[in-house]
């Protein structure tokens, strides 16, 4: 669990929790569950780094459904659904995938990053 030193154990395991059911994740209470909101931008990174399983750059679709099991190596995977949201949240160009290039634009525009983009980029 790459994230493991970064965040608390028990908001990590209560944020699982929360969300165990299929079709009950909301990154919005996750990330606020896991104490990401508000974190430095030098975390984010960290996050994105830890997603972006195969070091591409980007979060692809296939990393974004085992987003949770970065927190907890027995979490579930997304499903399809709560993929797509997650993944609409943060591909800021619309390309498919989560790329750190919001990096940027979220530090000349944060008024128009979305909460994922807050956090991840
Ligand atoms: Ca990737």
């Amino acid at each position: 669990m790459a994230l493991a030193g970064l965040l608390k154990q028990d908001s990590i395991a209560a944020a699982i929790q929360a969300c165990q059911a299929p079709g009950t994740f909301n990154y919005k209470s996750f990330f606020e569950q896991v104490g990401l909101i508000g974190k430095a931008s030098s975390d984010g990174e960290k996050v994105f780094k830890a997603l972006d399983q195969d070091k591409s750059g980007f979060i692809e679709k296939e990393e974004l459904k085992r987003f949770l099991q970065n927190f907890c190596s027995g979490a579930r995977e997304l499903t399809e659904a709560e993929t797509n949201t997650l993944l609409a949240a943060g591909d800021s160009d619309g390309d498919g995938k989560i790329g750190m290039e919001g990096k940027a634009k979220s530090a000349v525009r944060p008024s128009r990053t979305g909460p994922l983009g807050a956090v991840l980029l």
